[in-house]
């Protein structure tokens, strides 16, 4: 069996973690000195955000150098130790790999600008004006405006689904694949153990370059046009027979707008090419998808429409493919404030979403701080925050559509990608402890309260709770392999279903509300029933408290 499947991932977002120089940036030797706090905790396996040399537009997402290392974050021997530190205490390291784009920076798109028939104009995508001199069609970048931007020097225009600084790889050319996969050899001849595939499904762009039609705005976001391309899957399976098939990998891809059949073609376990995907549909489940800016809506969500979603990617994906669990990660706000209630249930719900993501069936993906239950920020003044998508957001939705300073500001505080970024609390010192300098972006003025050194102090706190989760996985089968299967399919605030694997149960209940309501008497409680975690600390049976979470293991009901 797959060691991934059975395995725990601890996201780092570097800049954020720990900073040992005190220039206010995290570093890699922060993360090497806190491997211990990492290894405690119990994660098998961590993936760190994209360190390599970058001029930080998207903070490290546009990368000038893929064999470099983020001068910010140190030297490739730092990368050597962290990597021996990792592999030492039993935990594998897995990079992220961001090759639908470059930064503008890189010497290739330095060299593709100097003229048309530069060698390496083919490793972009360049197309002449429209008619009226402006773009070649109506798409739009994820960070707004247009997805194309005219290169004066040489007349053409060149697509950029996320920033101008991001210019997107032209992977129908043959030797931008080859290119990244010598790239790709270059990392795990050094050890790494995997790769998290950044927007990996926009690889293959429909190549006529339509305009969307119908659309609510002037930019809208082409996905029918790039999302899951005709070209894809030959790129993957490629890269499969050139790189991955060589090497035993945890490969994870990030894949908005795919369903679990699309899924499977991803992760079957011999068609596929990738060890299991990250989806997107209950990123999206309280967005409004009509809004000129979808991903900065919120719009209520009931439980019913979470279960079912989760429920069809439970049942779609048993036995052929696999998929990774997450709620929360660096693009989106903290789970206890998206999901949960970050006020006076912050403890009790951030552990009962944890139970959720520990008894699904996938690979848990803890994003940092989540551990210790870290919330959502709300600083006053645009200027303390620093995502470039955000700063878009702002300047398109105060001067370009005239919204008002407090409607956008609410936006960005339920929905600032800044509000899992800022930096990581250590302790109740000076900024946390993470820096002895000016930190790159204000901390959570909350850390006082919610820091690592509290939550280690503390056995009632949600780190405790999910060293606790992690090692249930670990003991039981069930919690890997089980077939999933829902109980009570509409109550409106407990979510409860079954992971059954031979002669063992494991039922979960979780109580998605602020408010205490009754036990459900119809759950399949039995008398061999045996309570392994919970996040209050008795289990009567008449009461259901609020954002409870209870998971028992007991023996299957023989069939009749
Ligand atoms: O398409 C989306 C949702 O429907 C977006 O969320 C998109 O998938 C996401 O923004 C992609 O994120 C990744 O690539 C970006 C980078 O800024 C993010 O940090 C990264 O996770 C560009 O590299």
């Amino acid at each position: 069996m797959s060691w991934w499947k059975q395995s725990v991932v601890y996201q780092i977002y570097p800049r954020s973690f720990k900073d040992t120089t005190g220039d206010g940036v995290g570093d890699l030797r922060g993360i090497t000195e806190q491997l211990d706090y990492i290894a405690r905790l119990g994660p098998d396996v961590l993936w760190l955000c994209p360190v390599y040399a970058s001029p930080n537009v998207d903070n490290g997402y546009d990368i000038s150098d893929y064999r470099a290392i983020m001068p910010e974050f140190g030297t490739m021997d730092d990368f050597r130790a962290l990597l021996d530190g990792a592999h030492a205490r039993g935990l594998r390291v897995i990079m992220d790999l961001v090759v639908n784009h470059t930064s503008d920076q890189h010497e290739w798109f330095q060299q593709a600008r100097r003229s048309t028939d530069n060698p390496y104009r083919e490793f972009y995508i360049w197309r002449p004006p429209a008619a009226d001199g402006g773009p070649p069609s109506n798409w739009g970048s994820h960070f707004g405006g247009s997805a194309w931007t005219l290169d004066e020097g040489t007349g053409e225009y060149y697509l950029h689904l996320f920033a101008a600084e991001q210019p997107d790889l032209n992977w129908a050319h043959p030797p931008v694949r080859e290119a990244v996969f010598d790239m790709m050899r270059f990392w795990l001849d050094l050890g790494v153990d995997g790769f998290r595939m950044d927007t990996i499904n926009m690889l293959s762009k429909n190549p006529d370059f339509p305009d969307v039609t119908g659309a609510h705005t002037p930019y809208p976001i082409a996905e029918e046009h790039f999302l899951n391309g005709p070209d894809l899957h030959r790129y993957l399976q490629d890269m499969k027979r050139e790189v991955l098939s060589h090497y035993d990998l945890l490969t994870v891809g990030e894949t908005p707008g795919v369903d679990p059949t699309q899924a499977t073609e991803f992760t079957h376990p011999e068609r596929g090419t990738l060890s299991m995907i990250f989806q997107f549909d209950h990123m999206r489940l309280d967005t409004d998808r009509t809004h000129w800016a979808p991903r900065w809506t919120s719009r209520p969500w009931t439980l019913t429409e979470l279960r079912d979603l989760l429920g069809r990617w439970q049942h779609e994906l048993y036995g052929k493919g696999w998929n990774s669990l997450y709620l929360s990660n660096h693009d989106v706000p903290r789970m206890v404030s998206r999901f949960g209630n970050d006020g006076p249930y912050r403890v009790q719900s951030a552990k009962m979403l944890a139970t959720l993501l520990f008894t699904l069936q996938g690979t848990p993906y803890i994003y940092q701080g989540d551990e210790l239950g870290m919330t959502n920020v709300h600083f006053d003044a645009i200027d303390d925050y620093r995502d470039v998508d955000t700063l878009n957001f702002y300047r398109e939705a105060r001067f370009e559509r005239h919204l008002g300073e407090a409607e956008v500001m609410a936006m960005i505080w339920r929905k600032s990608r800044d509000n899992a970024r800022t930096p990581f609390p250590w302790n109740a010192s000076a900024n946390g402890g993470f820096t002895t300098g000016v930190p790159w972006m204000p901390l959570n003025p909350n850390y006082p309260q919610i820091n690592a050194e509290q939550a280690q102090h503390d056995p009632q706190s949600v780190y405790w709770y999910y060293r606790t989760l992690i090692r249930l996985r670990r003991e039981h089968a069930a919690l890997v392999d089980g077939r999933y299967g829902v109980l009570l399919n509409s109550h409106p605030a407990v979510y409860a279903y079954t992971r059954t694997l031979g002669d063992t149960d494991i039922l979960t209940v979780l109580h998605f509300s602020d408010e205490p309501g009754t036990w459900p008497s119809d759950l399949p409680l039995r008398g061999d029933a045996h309570l392994l975690i919970s996040n209050y600390d008795t289990d009567a049976t008449d009461i259901i408290r609020p954002f409870e979470a209870r998971v028992y293991r007991q023996r299957t009901i023989p069939a009749p």
